[in-house]
């Protein structure tokens, strides 16, 4: 082993499961075409971490439902668990999309007994195919995020979660861009029942992870920051504003930097210590990061020109922070540069860490 591997101290949590959800398709422009959030994404950055170990490969340990239900809705979860039985049950061919929602002036507040309609009340978009085995890929991938608190919890400085689909734009009662359980928040949630008293969410993936923001929106003791694409012209388009800064007694407590398209890297790392400097004032007893790498020049669904260097360049910073660090796999799309992106920034973080 080389001595640049960062002395092994990045474990790694490992949703083995994650394959279980795997659709063929997503509606893009009109049509179906191939879909973007696939199960090579894990598998790439799988061989990375085995071709060049950071740390020891963990399986996630069971947790149970308790965890997800303290910030998801348990209705919510149990459509979700039953979703694809009745998809079935209706002669659903292929995975199910959703077709309509409750939008200003319709009801939210009762559940219709249609699946049709259940599928809209529980959902933001259409781009997010419900497959046979989402649920089961997205429960685990809540439980290797657990896993991989518990590696931080019991002293590791860093612990990666390495799952597919993400979760960040995951809602407490909806799914949507590829997300159905928002780890990072069911994570940042058992880190404060665990009995850490200030937990930061920092995100860094191109897309505006609205549904972790709302989820803590209104609570002091998650901070939530995000650098991301304007939504003015980037998914999810409906939040990720600079001027959302939380609200009663969650007010100062979550702080936006959307970027243009095509931002210079160093306009990027700006908003990247903008963002550092408010949780540095915040003071968090753990930092998780939802870690995107859709910011790659790369990627084939977003817009910012992040490298290899600058990837690198992220981990280190993190790790000078000195903060207990969960990171948590969401985005990245250019599927075969996916994992050595991913590699960088753990590896940097390992590097400056130790
Ligand atoms: C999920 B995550 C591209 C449409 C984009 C939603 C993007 C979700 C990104 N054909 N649809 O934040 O990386
Ligand atoms: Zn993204």
């Amino acid at each position: 082993m080389s001595d640049d591997d960062g002395g092994r101290l990045m474990k790694t949590v490992f949703n083995g499961r994650h394959g279980l959800h795997a659709a063929t398709h997503e509606f893009f422009r009109g049509r179906l075409v191939p879909a973007f959030e696939i199960p090579a994404r894990a598998d790439f950055v799988l061989n990375a971490l085995r071709e060049r170990p950071l740390g020891e490969l963990l399986a996630p340990v069971d947790h149970g439902m308790a965890p997800l239900e303290r910030v998801h809705a348990p209705a919510y979860l149990r459509f979700l668990q039953g979703a694809w039985d009745e998809w079935q049950q209706l002669g659903g061919e292929g995975d199910a999309f959703p077709a309509v929602w409750p939008v200003r002036t319709l009801r939210s507040d009762v559940e219709p007994r249609s699946f049709a309609a259940r599928m809209g009340l529980y959902s933001m978009d259409s781009g997010t195919p419900l497959t046979s085995g989402s649920w089961e890929a997205a429960y685990w991938g809540a439980q290797s995020a657990l896993t991989a608190l518990d590696q931080v919890l019991a002293g590791e400085r860093g612990a990666y979660c390495l799952t597919r689909p993400p979760g960040h734009h995951a809602g407490a009662d909806f799914f949507g861009g590829y997300c159905f359980v928002n780890n990072a928040a069911v994570a940042a949630q058992a880190a404060r029942d665990a009995g850490l008293a200030r937990v930061a969410i920092l995100d860094v993936d191109y897309h505006h992870g609205n549904g972790t923001q709302a989820i803590f929106y209104e609570r002091a003791d998650v901070f939530f920051a995000s650098i991301h694409g304007d939504p003015q012209t980037e998914y999810p388009f409906f939040l990720g504003h600079a001027d959302e800064q939380g609200a009663g007694a969650g007010l100062g407590f979550n702080a936006n930097f959307p970027l243009p398209v095509g931002v210079d890297n160093e306009r990027w790392f700006d908003a990247l210590e903008q963002a550092l400097g408010r949780l540095q004032a915040f003071d968090p007893q753990l930092l998780v990061v939802s870690l995107g790498v859709d910011t790659y020049g790369g990627d084939p669904i977003s817009h910012f020109k992040l490298d290899r260097p600058e990837f690198a360049r992220l981990g280190e910073r993190l790790a000078r922070l000195g903060w207990p660090t969960l990171f948590l796999q969401e985005g990245g799309y250019a599927t075969e540069a996916i994992g050595w992106n991913v590699h960088a920034v753990l590896q940097g973080f390992a590097q400056a860490a130790r």
